[in-house]
């Protein structure tokens, strides 16, 4: 088993294990997380099993979290980077939450196209993994069940788009993205569930764009670079589609910390040019 194998089945037994113990972490937590944002106590708690488990990998050299301010020395090997809990508000409302990993044969801060992997793990009416890793060709899926795993199949975007979900209030997007938006919205049917991985998993099933822009409130943007944009892009690219930060490759986003933020947009090819185009003009 390659160092890679040893990351992917590291995720996805810890996966299951949160999976299977998330209804005992749907309290709201009083701290606040590195981007200052409301920490829940299921952040805190999945961060730590991810940790307890990836840092101990021979292939595992640093480990950085949402979570943590600073990136974690566990010897040589990887970074990994994690989102261990995205969408992690959902959990009061029982609506999907996600894992995502990033792993990079660079030291962190660093640019997506220093990654060799990507994992998302969707916890929804059941759990799903998907991985992308230079060493293989796509996106393979796997379901994780209690105790044991299987090949769910393959992650490919449909040429044809379906579906649209645009984060952001309309008074604070620019008019260049509400427009936008309103062409989408009369041509793309509206999906958006406040967890990036749910809202992709809907652009991967049934093809279209996912996208957080620029705001008022997030003037970066929200999503952050290590831990949700670059991993996501990785996938996106590797299932058929693109990304943007509105001029260029989520994967050429160089980012200057570790905790940076970009505007994000993921899905097919010709909704990332009409958003390149809409957005620069
Ligand atoms: P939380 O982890 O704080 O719930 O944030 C989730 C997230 O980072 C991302 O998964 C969602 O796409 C986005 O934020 C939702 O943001 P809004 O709550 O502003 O819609």
């Amino acid at each position: 088993m390659n160092g890679l194998d040893g990351v992917v089945k590291s995720v996805q037994q810890t996966a299951r294990y949160v999976a299977s113990h998330l209804a005992d972490h749907t309290g709201t937590g009083s701290e606040t997380n590195p981007s200052g944002e409301a920490q829940i106590g299921a952040d805190v708690w999945a961060d730590r099993l991810f940790f307890e488990e990836l840092s101990e990998l021979d292939a595992v050299g640093a480990y950085a979290s949402e979570e943590r301010q600073d990136v974690v020395d566990c010897g040589r090997g990887y970074s990994v980077a994690i989102d261990p809990l995205d969408g992690s508000s959902n959990l009061a409302s029982n609506n999907s939450v996600g894992t995502i990993v990033g792993v990079y044969d660079a030291e962190l801060p660093a640019a997506g196209r220093a990654m060799v992997a990507a994992i998302m793990v969707l916890y929804g009416p059941y759990t799903t993994m998907a991985v992308a890793r230079a060493d293989t060709d796509g996106v393979g899926e796997f379901l994780l069940r209690d105790g044991f795993s299987e090949r769910w199949g393959t992650c490919t975007i449909p040429e044809t788009a379906t579906v649209v979900g645009l984060a952001g209030k309309t008074s604070e997007r620019s008019d260049a993205c509400n427009a936008l938006a309103d062409e989408l919205n009369h041509d793309l049917k509206p999906r958006y569930g406040g967890a990036t991985v749910a809202d992709l998993r809907q652009v991967l099933e049934y093809g279209g764009l996912f996208g957080y822009p620029a705001t008022t409130t997030n003037p970066d943007g929200k999503l952050r670079v290590h831990f949700e944009s670059a991993p996501l892009a990785y996938i996106v690219d590797a299932a058929g589609g693109r990304s943007t930060d509105g001029t260029q490759s989520l994967l050429d986003v160089d980012p200057d910390g570790l905790h940076a933020r970009t505007p994000t947009f993921l899905g097919n090819g010709v909704l990332i040019e009409q958003v390149e185009t809409a957005l620069t003009g």
